[in-house]
């Protein structure tokens, strides 16, 4: 067993703060006991309310100030506390205790979120999501602040207000709400073209993912580690998902944000909830510093990824996050990531878009938490001791002790004194610096069509159809014809024929060339001609990382199974197939014409999961029809099995029926497809195990395209 990483731990330590109002009574904030929290105190039964009413007073101003600014990006997000473990020491690269003890059971709180939407805005928005993660380490917290995506829009944070401004609702409107189907956003995009790597992921399957569960987290930069000896590697840091990178259609992203916007965060926390800890592996990507510039695009900008082929990912621990917050609050609202909370043995580089954030989330906590001294709020304090002369400030809720709160002193006996860095301080890594001080952008930097476009060759087929569909409803949403032709001209550059077919969808056709330089992400004085994007380089065919046809298949665990059935449905065939869904841990669950409960052919009652008026098929991964004639005949007659049917059989996910389970079936689009491979009729559980797992079936993607669901 291992112990659990720090001084003190951070379950214990939270703890501390835990409230439980059990068996208690109700008080007032200075701990008064009140006996009525209904009425006012009033002049008179029908008299106005008195002023003196302290208990009142006190719990309309506690109400009125509930709230806080929700985050200028990142608003809308899910949190889990869990722990970090090592599987091999890297001290060859790194000093870090967590990348060297082996025995360690790091604590980590982790935040997933959406990023431009609002705090109460819909999972489901195409988009970036934000993977953040806090390691609370023996030598102090580390933040691993990352996304889904391996790579980020822009090259220099001086851009981020732009990017961000451009994809927030519009300012005269305030529309529209998380999503970047819009002209303000295609306008900077299409003028800048370093976000075009970003921009295709975002039209990929990897911005509307299945679950949080199921997706890859990444830092983005490079990073450095640092040994004992004060030897540095490039690092970068990929999360694997243990059970693959999986995702929704857009037509299901579309309609799970009507019949439930909370999916995703509903999923982490049934996951959760219910003993499937959601866990990922932690990989990471290792270059020595003399091959820096052995590539074909510079390591220091965050728009491109080393391909998996060049430098492999090598798996050194795993996260597991197996505790629900108890306040959602005061732990994922309250906490506070910082890209600059590092520890020995981790550094940071020169990506300019790295330096940036370095700034950027101390300054926006102050004003989002309100006072520098949002490290005592307990989610954010570090399990290591901390002791320093910071002081004062609003919120102080710690008492520091004694006379003096500056270094040098005698008067508190040298405290807190310094540690020598052989003793675990932290030393900056000595990077050696010749250059001038100037802005502007390196040349290396210049080339943004070649890793989109690579990108783009990786996919499976069905998935370049998907990013076609994205461009094409994405730029249908724009109203000015010259920023679509402007995005056209930018897909070319990615490959004509994804150009010409979404040129097609929009009644438009790519432009030849484009009048304006097109990227427009330099300063006044520089030469236009010299920023210019480089051509475009083929450095690897194909890369099978970026694919999700490559990811995982293997477990149909947390899988959502619909059951559809009414009273006189067969016993057996349920028996037997939820027992073989429930052995692999998939979740199933009785979708019935009404709901309370359903009699089986045994006479034995069955409570109902959903009525099929409060729920939709695109909050299951598959469906399971068992026999029996009165229960077939009553789904017959309700028409929105129907339709759950066929939009399963649209979305490509798998169909089970069993006996007379088949002639519901023949009522539907399902009756042409009996050849398909995740379509069984009265097939042994293994090959509807298997279908699932499969996630979908794509081959039957464009076939079914017409069906009127
Ligand atoms: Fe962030 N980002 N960001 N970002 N970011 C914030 O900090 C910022 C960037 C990311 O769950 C803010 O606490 C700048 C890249 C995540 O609480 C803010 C730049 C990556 C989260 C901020 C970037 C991210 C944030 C808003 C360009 C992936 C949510 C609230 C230089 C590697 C963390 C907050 C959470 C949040 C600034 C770019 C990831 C404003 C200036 C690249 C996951 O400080």
């Amino acid at each position: 067993m291992k112990k659990e990483d720090g001084k003190q731990s951070k379950t214990a330590q939270l703890k501390q703060f835990t409230i439980d109002p059990k068996n208690q009574e109700l008080t007032t904030r200075q701990g008064v006991k009140v006996n009525d929290t209904n009425n006012s105190l009033k002049a008179g039964i029908r008299g106005s309310s008195l002023l003196e009413d302290f208990i009142l007073r006190e719990k309309i101003t506690s109400f009125d100030h509930e709230r806080i600014p929700e985050r200028i990006v990142h608003a809308r997000g899910s949190g889990a506390h869990g722990y970090f473990e090592l599987y091999d020491s890297i001290s060859r690269y790194s000093k870090a205790g967590i990348f060297t003890d082996t025995s360690r059971k790091t604590p980590v709180f982790v935040r997933f979120s959406t990023v431009a939407g609002s705090k109460g805005s819909t999972d489901l928005a195409r988009d970036v999501r934000g993977f953040a993660v806090k390691f609370y380490t023996e030598e102090g917290t580390w933040d691993l602040v990352g996304n889904n995506m391996p790579i980020f829009f822009i090259q220099d944070a001086m851009k981020f207000p732009d990017l961000i401004h451009s994809v927030k609702p519009e300012p005269n409107k305030e529309i529209p709400q998380a999503a970047s189907a819009h002209d303000t956003f295609y306008d900077f995009i299409s003028l800048t073209p370093e976000t075009l790597h970003n921009q295709i992921w975002l039209m990929s399957d990897r911005a509307i993912p299945r679950s949080f569960r199921m997706m890859e987290g990444f830092g983005i930069h490079s990073y450095r580690l640092v040994n004992e000896k004060g030897e540095a590697h490039f690092v970068k840091f990929h999360w694997k998902p243990v059970l693959g990178v999986h995702s929704v259609t857009w037509d299901e992203a579309t309609k799970i944000s009507g019949a439930d916007s909370d999916f995703h965060r509903r999923d982490l926390w049934e996951a959760i909830e219910s003993g499937q800890f959601p866990e990922w592996e932690l990989g990471v990507q290792i270059v020595p510093e003399e091959d820096e510039h052995k590539f074909d695009f510079d390591l220091l900008d965050a728009t491109k990824l080393i391909p998996e082929e060049m430098v492999p990912v090598k798996v050194i621990g795993k996260m597991t996050l197996n505790k629900n917050p108890d306040n959602f609050f005061a732990e994922t609202e309250q906490v506070a990531f910082l890209p600059g909370n590092i520890v020995p043995g981790i550094d940071f580089t020169n990506d300019p878009l790295l330096q940036g954030r370095l700034f950027s989330y101390r300054d926006t906590q102050l004003s989002r938490l309100g006072s520098p001294n949002f490290h005592q709020i307990p989610i954010n304090q570090p399990v290591a001791k901390a002791h320093h002369n910071q002081r004062d400030g609003h919120m102080q809720t710690e008492i520091p002790k004694g006379q003096t709160a500056y270094f040098p002193n005698t008067l508190g006996g040298g405290c807190p004194h310094l540690s020598k860095i052989a003793e675990g301080a932290f030393s900056s890594y000595e990077e050696k610096i010749d250059g001038k001080k100037i802005r502007a952008r390196s040349e290396s930097f210049n080339d943004f069509f070649s890793q989109p476009a690579l990108f783009y060759r990786s996919l499976a087929d069905w998935e370049k159809s998907h990013v076609a569909n994205a461009y094409s409803f994405e730029l249908g949403k724009c109203n000015h014809k010259h920023i679509k032709e402007r995005m056209l001209w930018m897909i070319a550059q990615i490959d004509d024929e994804l150009a010409e077919e979404v040129a097609g969808n929009l009644g438009l056709s790519v432009p030849e060339k484009i009048e304006e330089p097109i990227n427009q992400a330099i300063g006044a004085d520089a030469n236009v001609a010299d920023y210019q994007p480089g051509p475009k380089k083929i450095y690897l065919d194909k890369s099978t990382a970026l694919s999700q046809a490559n990811t995982k298949f293997d477990s149909i665990a947390t899988r959502k199974i619909a059951f559809l059935a009414a009273d006189g449905f067969k016993m057996d065939d349920f028996k037997q197939m939820k027992s073989a869904l429930e052995a692999e841990n998939a979740v199933c669950m009785i979708i019935a014409p009404h709901g309370g409960a359903i009699k089986c052919d045994a006479g034995m009652e069955h409570p109902v999961g959903a009525s099929i008026t409060t729920t939709e098929s695109v909050l299951f991964d598959a469906i399971y029809i068992p026999g029996g004639q009165s229960s077939i005949d009553a789904l017959s007659k309700t028409p929105k099995f129907k339709k759950f049917i066929n939009e399963t059989l649209k979305h490509c996910k798998a169909i089970a029926a069993d006996n007379e389970g088949e002639e519901l079936l023949d009522e539907t689009y399902v009756k042409d497809f009996k050849d398909d491979k995740a379509v069984l009729i009265n097939a042994a559980p293994d090959a509807f195990i298997k279908a699932i797992g499969q996630h979908r079936n794509w081959d039957r993607m464009k076939e079914t395209e017409g069906i009127p669901v």
